[in-house]
């Protein structure tokens, strides 16, 4: 799928032609720092693959709680349909906006060096009863499922969406096939 710049590129694209998205982002990301911009964008890249608006951003819970509060309570507003929250340690990003929106939230828990990512994990996934976080694995593969994820709920009522989930199952399925083939290969070769 044609990966196309971003809003955020729209001066850079119109200097060189290049094709602007100008759709409504329909997923809205938020991370609590910068520094999970390396895990997030495993994310990023997925939901392009899957031709998903989005918008992203820096916001923390607790450096700018103002800006989570008010991101999350105007998020519906916006247009936005489904929110990714990533954010490591102390990682109340994703519960924080959960409480101020009844858009479905995807919580993404980033490695932390102290304790390999189970802070995050539990802060984002221990949400009490009524106020639910999808929360996806740690780190890289997590912030891949999380797109995939937003991709089925907004299969839920598009077709083209499923089409293209079902072909992203149906190379998944050729790869671990070809990854088998490989592996007797070696096995038949050494014996
Ligand atoms: N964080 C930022 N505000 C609240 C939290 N929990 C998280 C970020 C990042 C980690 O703190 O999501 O994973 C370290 O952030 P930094 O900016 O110090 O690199």
């Amino acid at each position: 799928m044609a990966r196309r710049p971003k809003k955020s590129d729209a001066s850079d694209a119109a200097d060189d032609n290049t094709e602007v998205d100008t759709r409504q982002p329909i997923v809205g990301i938020v991370m609590g720092s910068d520094s999970d911009f390396p895990i997030v964008v495993g994310c990023i890249e997925t939901l392009e693959e899957f031709d998903i608006p989005y918008e992203a951003r820096v916001i923390s819970a607790h450096r700018t709680p103002d800006k989570a509060h008010k991101f999350a309570s105007t998020a519906r507003l916006k247009g936005f349909r489904i929110l990714i929250a990533a954010a490591g340690g102390a990682a109340h990003l994703a519960g924080v906006v959960a409480s101020l929106t009844t858009l479905p939230v995807i919580g993404i828990p980033i490695q932390t060096e102290t304790l390999g990512g189970a802070d995050s994990l539990y802060s984002t996934v221990q949400m009490p009863a009524g106020v639910p976080v999808a929360t996806v694995a740690i780190g890289k593969a997590g912030a891949v499922n999380a797109a995939l994820l937003a991709a089925e709920i907004l299969a839920l009522n598009d077709d083209a969406m499923h089409d293209r989930l079902q072909a992203f199952r149906a190379n998944m399925r050729r790869t671990v096939a070809e990854k088998n083939a490989r592996l007797r290969e070696r096995i038949a070769n050494n014996s």
